[in-house]
């Protein structure tokens, strides 16, 4: 249903701007930051910190914060990466966020959305990001190579999401990271120990990212056991009202 969806609004915004013009754009020629380098800094928290003001499993989130204050708090108290939702439709997010987002940080940016067509990684590059999600559990293996292939060649990083076993097998060269969803797209439940079974089974040239449900530092450090590099939170920030504070905390 959400492929179905995102087609359609694909669609509509090839229309509206060319592949060209998207290839214009200044931050189309800029060097990306390579997130999986900077969740390897030690300087860092190896948190890539998520600006979701809401979800199809919580609702409302957060309808005060704005990007410029939070993503800019979320990188100077350490995280190694920003995450911003640019899906409109199910999480009220959009490119403009993003974009603001990118104006003032120098750490990584992935584009969090649903990602089936090459025009959408176009567009992450053109409005600087430096990562895009691919989610196994809506793209067939084939769909995911192409698509990862052509994000590389664009100096682009890729994120794979997985969720099940079977999925580990879309992981190729083009997988720079891969993300293991302790939340379930579909019932939305989260089972952290899905990380950990996952994790000895994603192979061991692929930097490994922890997604959903965490919210204790207790959490981090038995995932970091697990051989976890990456960490992505979003609503443990996002719930409160000033959600860089949470992250201090
Ligand atoms: C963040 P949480 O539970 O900390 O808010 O989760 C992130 O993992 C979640 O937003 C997410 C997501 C996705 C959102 C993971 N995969 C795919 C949209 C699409």
């Amino acid at each position: 249903e959400i492929v179905a969806h995102k087609k359609i609004e694909v669609a509509a915004r090839k229309e509206e701007r060319s592949e060209e013009v998207l290839r214009q754009s200044s931050a189309f020629n800029r060097q990306p930051f390579s997130l999986r380098e900077f969740l390897q800094r030690p300087d860092k928290t190896g948190i890539i910190a998520e600006f979701k003001r809401r979800s199809p499993s919580k609702g409302l989130i957060n309808g005060e914060a704005t990007v410029e204050a939070v993503t800019g708090a979320y990188c100077r108290y350490g995280a190694s990466g920003l995450s911003v939702l640019t899906d409109e439709q199910y999480f009220g997010g959009s490119s403009a966020d993003l974009i603001a987002a990118r104006s003032i940080n120098q750490i990584p940016i992935l584009r969090k959305d649903f990602v089936i067509d090459e025009y959408q990684i176009l567009e992450a590059k053109a409005i600087g990001a430096d990562v895009i999600l691919l989610i196994a559990e809506c793209l067939e293996a084939a769909e995911v190579a192409r698509l990862a292939k052509f994000a590389d060649s664009l100096g682009l990083e890729v994120l794979l999401e997985v969720h099940s076993e079977p999925q580990l097998e879309k992981i190729t060269a083009h997988t720079h990271l891969v993300g293991v969803n302790n939340r379930d797209l579909i019932t939305f439940k989260v089972d952290f120990n899905r990380s950990c079974e996952l994790a000895p089974k994603i192979p061991a040239d692929k930097v490994k990212v922890a997604e959903s449900g965490i919210s204790d530092p207790a959490a981090i450090v038995t995932l970091k056991q697990a051989g976890f590099q990456g960490f992505l939170i979003g609503e443990c920030f996002m719930k409160e009202s000033d959600p860089a504070y949470a992250f201090e905390q």
